[in-house]
């Protein structure tokens, strides 16, 4: 089975939260990034605790392993359940931020590997297997790989063993959901879902990689 995560990246917090609620009976999780959460604050996910759906903060935590320990204390303090990090800041910073969320009952998944096109100049040639041993290292839930290259998520796979694989990169940015579905445990879909004319109809159509 593998998770339809909706990444609701609206600015608007009386849009975002129609959105999630039309979604919310086809969907595995929320994810909420710094569009939304700039725009209306930590305390969204308050507002989207009454979906019963765990809130992933997307907020790519990558400081020293002190100011990532305080700012997923806030994350989880705010009701998130899970946070998404960045890994090259180097093993000490992402426990920090591992720790922390398990500390708080929550969970951490580490960027491997991400999805746009610019993302090879960097994660390519080696970068993406180490960033994807380190969060097997930093006892990490999981690991972010791009839906863009199922050939990628393979290899990563190969790293990580059974722990989750989050893959964005679906539609808009050209990723074919059932491509991707088998290979990994979540699939996170943003604009082809809230940028629909129904998104809860959209978010219904993908469903289909739930089963
Ligand atoms: P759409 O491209 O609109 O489906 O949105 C994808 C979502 O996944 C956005 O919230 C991105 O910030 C996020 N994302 C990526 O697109 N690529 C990555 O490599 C990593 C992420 C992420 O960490 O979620």
């Amino acid at each position: 089975m593998t998770d339809l995560i909706l990444a609701l990246d609206v600015v608007e917090r009386q849009e975002a939260l129609r959105i999630a609620r039309a979604c919310a009976p086809h969907i595995d999780a929320v994810k909420v990034g710094y569009p939304l959460a700039l725009a209306a604050g930590l305390g969204i996910a308050v507002e989207l605790a009454d979906l019963g759906l765990p809130l992933i903060a997307d907020f790519k935590v990558a400081d020293i392993p002190n100011t990532n320990r305080l700012i997923c204390r806030q994350v989880f303090a705010a009701g998130f359940d899970a946070v998404i990090a960045h890994g090259f800041t180097g093993s000490d910073a992402a426990r920090a931020c591992v720790e922390t969320a398990h500390d708080h009952g929550g969970a951490c998944y580490i960027v491997a590997e991400m999805s746009h096109p610019g993302a090879t100049e960097f994660f390519h040639g080696g970068i993406a297997e180490r960033l994807a041993a380190l969060a097997v290292e930093c006892a990490a839930d999981g690991i972010i790989a791009p839906a863009t290259r199922p050939g990628r998520i393979a290899r990563l796979r190969e790293i990580v063993g059974k722990r989750a694989i989050y893959s964005p990169g679906v539609g808009a940015q050209g990723g074919d959901a059932r491509a991707v579905a088998a290979l990994v445990d979540g699939v996170i879909v943003g604009r082809s879902i809230y940028e629909a004319p129904d998104p809860g109809a959209a978010a219904r159509q993908l469903s289909h990689i739930r089963q």
